[in-house]
């Protein structure tokens, strides 16, 4: 059986945006691993209700189902060692850690409050309801609110996007001479960018443009 990858999509089930569910498309791609993915939509709930919790992606390989992006990348490190590693030695990848933290903890929310209107506008019409209600109720503020202050949120976003800048000013990778589940990581953040907002929040010549052709490249998802 095909392994099968439950991806978050939007009214148009080829738009795949979530930056949890790139991290594993990356990740199965660094493993050389074939799987066909499965279209999933906010309110499908009752589609992952097997995988015992309600957020993508889950991942089926053969009778083993593992949810959350870091366990499976956990997962698909220990099942499949022949191939690449994902993390490197024990020290690599306690660091690697570090990047997921600074990912979920810095940059995703800084980007957050520019997406979440964007978002919602690509979204299928059974879902709106439900975004608006979780992400209104989480952040304090509606979503026409956040986007009229939209550009009070850029700097932030320059700001988390420094260390990147800095790191990547002076080798090709997060991860040193190849891309890594640290590349990975930041890379599902930034594509969650680039794909639902029209706002350049780096240009065509910044090394962080660079580095994300290079990452597709190096799996050849050009
Ligand atoms: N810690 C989880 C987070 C996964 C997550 O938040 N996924 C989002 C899509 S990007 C989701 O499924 N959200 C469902 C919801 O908000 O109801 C992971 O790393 O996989």
């Amino acid at each position: 059986m095909k392994r099968k990858l439950y991806d978050l999509a939007a009214a148009d089930p080829s738009f795949r945006f979530s930056p949890y569910c790139w991290r594993i498309k990356l990740a199965l791609a660094h493993k050389n691993l074939s799987y066909d993915t499965i279209p999933w939509r906010f309110t499908d709930k009752e589609a992952i209700a097997f995988s015992g919790q309600d957020k993508v992606p889950v991942l089926l390989d053969g009778k083993t189902t593992v949810s959350d992006s870091q366990k499976i990348a956990e997962y698909l490190e220990s099942t499949y060692p022949n191939e690449a590693s994902l993390f490197g030695d024990a020290q690599a990848q306690a660091i690697t850690m570090l990047v997921k933290n600074w990912s979920e903890a810095s940059l995703q929310p800084a980007l957050t409050k520019i997406l979440l209107p964007a978002i919602f506008k690509r979204l299928a019409p059974k879902d709106q309801d439900y975004f608006r209600a979780t992400r209104e109720a989480a952040h304090g503020i509606s979503i026409e609110a956040m986007e009229a202050a939209q550009e009070s949120y850029f700097p932030a976003v320059q700001a988390a996007l420094e260390p990147l800048r800095r790191t990547l000013g002076g080798q090709d990778f997060i991860a040193g001479i190849a891309p890594a589940y640290a590349d990975h990581i930041v890379f599902g953040a930034l594509q969650w960018a680039s794909l639902t907002t029209p706002v350049a929040l780096w240009g065509a010549d910044d090394v962080i443009a660079r580095w994300m052709s290079a990452v597709l490249e190096a799996y050849d998802l050009n």
